[in-house]
């Protein structure tokens, strides 16, 4: 067999390759397949918070309900009702606080801020996202957080979606980004106030994840 001799020298890239970086906008990148080596623990992981916190369908102001099932781990978790949008220390559900946010989720998005250029990121809340095909999320900015300097770190798994990510004014015709399943999009800086929303999901099925795909979304909220 007429194999090639392989390098004598490992190089840190042969062992840690750098992430793929790709711009989306001035301060929002997008992370190819980062997290697809923990993907299945992520899995595992979301299955777990969800059996203390259950997935449900909030309800937005203006009274509709959503099609994406939210959940949250961490020291705050994002809720929307009739009176409006706010994070809770505790789930409105259950009345108990929302689950601890798992190091392997709290570190995942620590190194995936910092790949984006935002080097100390400590979320303190993970909004959980559930959309079944058909489900979508409509523009919105995400302005309910202290720290504006803080970027936002969304990590997706399962199904493919088509993320919409547009200016800071709501007219701005959005780009259309193909995400994938391991795939991680921070925005912050001059895009920590972009519109973005997630066009409906196609009816697939996923290996890891069945008939659904799943969004962390991590945030510093307080
Ligand atoms: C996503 N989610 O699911 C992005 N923002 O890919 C969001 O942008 C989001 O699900 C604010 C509140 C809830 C969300
Ligand atoms: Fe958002």
């Amino acid at each position: 067999m007429g194999g090639r001799d392989l390098p004598l020298t490992a190089t840190r890239d042969s062992l840690f390759p750098p992430p793929d970086v790709v711009a989306i906008a001035d301060g929002a990148v997008l992370l190819s397949g980062f997290a697809e080596p923990l993907a299945e623990d992520l899995v595992l992981t979301v299955g777990r918070v969800a059996a203390s916190a259950p997935f449900r369908h909030l309800v937005t102001p203006g009274g509709y309900r959503m099609s994406v099932a939210m959940t949250n781990c961490g020291t705050a978790g994002w809720v929307s009702d009739r009176t409006g949008y706010r994070y809770t220390a505790t789930d409105p559900e259950t009345g108990r606080p929302w689950p601890a946010m798992p190091s392997l989720i709290a570190d995942l998005a620590a190194r995936a801020a910092a790949a984006a250029g935002f080097d100390t990121y400590a979320a303190d809340a993970c909004l959980i996202n559930r959309y079944a095909p058909g489900s979508r999320l409509s523009l919105h900015q995400d302005r309910n957080e202290r720290d504006a300097a803080m970027p936002i770190v969304s990590v997706s798994l399962g199904l493919p979606a088509t993320f919409l990510f547009g200016g800071l004014r709501r007219a701005d015709r959005p780009r259309r980004i193909g995400l994938r399943h391991g795939d991680v999009v921070v925005w912050g800086g001059p895009a920590r106030y972009a519109f973005h929303g997630v066009a409906p999901v196609a009816d697939d099925e996923h290996p890891l994840t069945g008939r659904c795909r799943l969004n962390l979304t991590l945030r510093r909220a307080l």
